[in-house]
């Protein structure tokens, strides 16, 4: 079956232990959804392989780059807190140089003891991810059957990697994006695959831009999962590996009630018939309960884009998927399109399951305000900007260099140790961006968008037209690390400033990050950092 079925069964019950593997990173053509195109392979796999592992496991995994293209790779593990291991957090332009060809670096770190849920790993390196350096990341929670006395109520969990996929590399994307060509319009994806494998109809091509296509036919797609898992209680991790779209899924004969969001944190929900917006980068577990089905209604996953951006003529905004192995003779039911689907889950809504305890005020406010510009001064050449800095990385990372180095490019507010803070994100462009967080998972306290006009929040403003005060959640707001904030609005997330380190902010739309859309925040120690990581510095050195 395509979906990837999990293990829990293997990690649950034993002690915490450690897991080693050897990653050896090439490239090569394959067709995922019938064009060809040059991806990245991790021991010849596309996407990379998935690890699963328990809290309180040891990672150490060997990452060698064999790419003969002679681009650096690293990788990030997404939604870990990597505690006491920022040199592990795969951030190039923060916490590591990038790794050379031929050059192999030990990604060696704990899994907090604190954290279970549906993680992934992906490059952070340049736009790699764009083009299938990623991969699963499922950190089992440890349970004592005995001493519960019931099991989990589902039997199995399956893994589905869903994402937007382009024909072109991400790197020539990036570069249509950034240029003046591209007048500042989102780059539209060409199709959706779900680990790893597509669609796509040949004849849809733009002429301009001649693609190596094989129309792959409805028999040919495998089912996501196998039939025994039919009539049964399946627990699903989803997770955006994309670039770009945010999407909305829906099963047909069947509901998925929300469990968790991002880094395993449970949430509130009744069983929907459709869950959404999944933005880049964010995950949600979804218990799948079947209808009264039978084989013979062929159900099917539907993704439904956010309309929020630009259709593209080659890609279809609604694509199904099927759920089970399908037999030549039964017709395939029509996409539902958003209007059919009567109960809809939307995720920014969602709430803690459980009451949180929260002070009622935060001791510092980081206000930011992110936004896509086109200056004279850069040539007219869209870039993203962090208050009134565009980040791009220096040649050494910021944890090998004293503050006083760092450059012009790095935005970086400095954080005291266990400090509360607020982080007030306000958007000014017209679609949203989903901010990524790395080393912490944050309380969302309020989220605002604007259909009309400008929605921005400063807190240190008096008068009430440049400051819409916000009702903010103390009571049961959901925990996150990837947060979307909505086009012409903000959000605010609050945190304790418990994990030292420098760890990045920024959008994870991956053109957005790559041109600029990036931050830092600095969290406890000396404020000068002048005790560098010297490890780092080595590691550029021998790269
Ligand atoms: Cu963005």
């Amino acid at each position: 079956m395509l979906g990837i079925r999990l293990h829990p069964q293997d990690h649950m019950s034993r002690p915490p232990t450690t897991l080693t593997h050897h990653w050896n990173i090439t490239a090569g053509y394959r067709s995922p959804d019938g064009v060809r195109k040059k991806v990245y392979l991790v021991n010849d796999l596309f996407p990379g392989p998935t690890i699963e592992c328990r809290s309180g496991d040891r990672l150490v995994i060997h990452v060698t780059n064999s790419l003969d293209s002679r681009e650096g790779v690293s990788i990030h593990w997404h939604g870990l807190g990597m505690r006491n291991a920022i040199n592990m957090d795969g951030a190039v332009g923060f916490t590591q140089c990038a790794i050379a060809t031929d050059k192999t670096f030990v990604y060696d770190f704990v899994v907090d003891l604190e954290q279970a849920g549906t993680f992934w790993w992906h490059a952070h390196s340049q736009v790699e991810r764009g083009d299938g350096m990623y991969g699963g990341l499922v950190v089992h929670k440890p349970v004592d059957f005995k001493s519960e006395g019931k099991g989990p109520g589902y039997k199995d969990e399956v893994l589905f990697l869903v994402g937007d996929w382009y024909h072109r590399s991400a790197e020539e994307v990036l570069g249509w994006y950034t240029s003046v060509r591209g007048f500042g319009n989102e780059p539209v994806p060409d199709s959706m695959l779900i680990n790893g494998r597509g669609t796509f109809d040949c004849s849809m091509a733009a002429p301009a831009r001649p693609v190596e296509c094989v129309n792959i036919g409805r028999n040919q797609f495998p089912g996501l999962l196998t039939p025994d898992l039919m009539n049964t209680t399946t627990r699903l991790r989803l997770v955006n590996v994309g670039s770009l779209a945010g999407f909305t899924i829906q099963i047909s004969s069947a509901k998925l009630t929300p469990l968790t969001v991002d880094s395993g944190f449970s949430i509130t929900g009744a069983a929907p018939d459709s869950v959404g917006i999944i933005y880049p980068g964010e995950r949600v577990d979804l218990l799948l309960t079947w209808d009264d089905t039978s084989p013979a209604t062929s159900p099917r996953l539907h993704i439904s884009l956010d309309p929020e951006h630009y259709t593209n003529s080659a890609l279809r905004p609604n694509q199904s998927f099927p759920m089970f192995p399908v037999s030549s003779n039964i017709p395939t039911p029509p996409p539902s399109p958003a209007s059919m689907i009567r109960n809809h889950f939307d995720l920014s809504s969602a709430t803690s399951r459980h009451p949180i305890s929260l002070p009622e005020a935060a001791q510092q406010t980081i206000l930011l305000y992110t936004k896509t510009q086109k200056l004279s001064i850069s040539a007219n050449h869209p870039q993203g900007f962090m208050n009134r800095t565009s980040w791009s990385p220096q040649s050494a990372p910021l944890l090998s260099l004293p503050r006083s180095a760092w450059d012009e490019n790095q935005l970086i507010p400095y954080i005291p140790s266990d400090a509360w803070v607020d982080i007030v994100i306000n958007n000014l462009d017209d679609g949203s961006h989903p901010f990524h967080l790395h080393g912490y998972s944050f309380y969302v306290l309020a989220s605002h968008r604007s259909e009309n006009g400008w929605g921005s929040y400063n807190p240190y403003s008096t008068s009430g037209a440049s400051s819409i005060a916000p009702v903010m959640n103390l009571r049961n707001p959901v925990k996150k690390d990837t947060v979307s904030v909505p086009r012409r609005g903000y959000v605010v997330i609050r945190l304790k400033a418990d994990n030292e380190g420098i760890w990045m902010l920024h959008c994870h739309v991956l053109f957005h990050q790559g041109s600029g859309m990036a931050m830092g925040i600095h969290v406890g120690g000396d404020e000068r950092h002048a005790g560098v990581d010297l490890g780092a510095r080595e590691f550029c050195e021998s790269a």
